[in-house]
């Protein structure tokens, strides 16, 4: 179903027949809510959250391209969560990508004035689905269509509502090297068996597994994050250092845990195509489904 979100903004509402729903807005091509069938929204949108192109939405999923953060010379985060995506009638066909789920393919074509700050033509292609369980699945095609190579960043930015942010654990990144964001991107290694949070904490882990466990204590349950195709991640919680368009007390409710390909570049040549897919599912705690 498409139709006029916040400011009249246009946004995409998808539903499957247990009633479990996600919805996307054209701009930024954002998911901004995934509802379970008790309507619980498992993605987290600020207070604050700005619905005013060009201001980046704050919450559910921004697409990071074709720069994570400030770690290049383009503008933070890069430019496509700041653009006007567009429905795909004719996406070319996702192989392994259950059939019969309820799902939505959007598609960024470079443009020219873009071509000013980033001079490479290239197709962006976002598919959102409902996977059989209820998982939320986005699947990126990234196209070089220009008739020379180029390199990018790339990551999608979830932010996941927790109950309280001090009652969580994300799991599934010890032993692995880390740059501190909060520290020029120093490099240092996680001995802890699990993260916990009680004060900022930023942090890039480089080359991790694919599978990423967000375990709520309060709600007895567990976000389980999949990623395929983003060697690298993101676990970022801001506390109380202040970020625009985020209320008082948001950070005591959601973990930004963020599939990402920073650390080697992805590197395309004409026509050649990235994929990456980030699968997210919610299970009792103590239960690893395999996803
Ligand atoms: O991915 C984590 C991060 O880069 C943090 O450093 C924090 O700044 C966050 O993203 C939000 O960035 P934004 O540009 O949306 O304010």
């Amino acid at each position: 179903e498409r139709t006029k979100g916040i400011n009249g903004l246009e946004k995409i509402i998808v539903r499957d027949r247990r009633g479990r729903s996600f919805e996307v807005y054209l701009y930024g091509g954002q998911v901004t809510s995934w509802k379970n069938e008790k309507g619980e929204d498992l993605l987290f949108m600020s207070t604050k959250a700005i619905f005013k192109p060009p201001t980046p939405i704050r919450g559910g999923i921004p697409v990071l391209f074709p720069q994570y953060a400030n770690t290049g010379p383009l503008p933070s985060h890069g430019f496509v969560r700041q653009r006007f995506w567009e429905i795909d009638a004719h996406p070319p066909p996702l192989p392994s990508h259950p059939s019969s789920s309820a799902h939505v393919d959007l598609i960024l074509k470079s443009s020219e004035a873009d071509s000013k700050i980033w001079p490479n033509k290239f197709v962006y292609r976002l598919r959102v689905a409902l996977g059989h369980g209820g998982d939320l699945i986005l699947t990126s095609r990234v196209k070089n269509s220009d008739v020379k190579p180029f390199n990018f960043t790339v990551g999608l930015h979830p932010y996941f509502s927790v109950s309280d942010i001090s009652k969580i654990q994300v799991e599934g990144l010890q032993n692995l090297d880390y740059l501190d964001q909060q520290k020029n991107r120093t490099r240092f290694t996680d001995h802890g068996k699990f993260i916990t949070f009680s004060s900022q904490l930023d942090r890039l882990y480089l080359r991790t597994p694919k599978k990423i466990r967000i375990v709520d204590h309060n709600k007895k349950k567990t976000i389980v994050v999949h990623k395929e195709g983003y060697a690298d991640a993101v676990v970022w919680n801001p506390w109380e250092k202040k970020v625009s368009d985020l209320g008082v007390e948001d950070y005591k409710r959601f973990v930004a845990v963020e599939p990402v390909a920073v650390e080697k570049p992805i590197k395309l040549k004409p026509g050649q195509e990235w994929k990456g897919v980030l699968q997210v599912s919610v299970v009792p705690s103590g239960c690893s489904r395999k996803s």
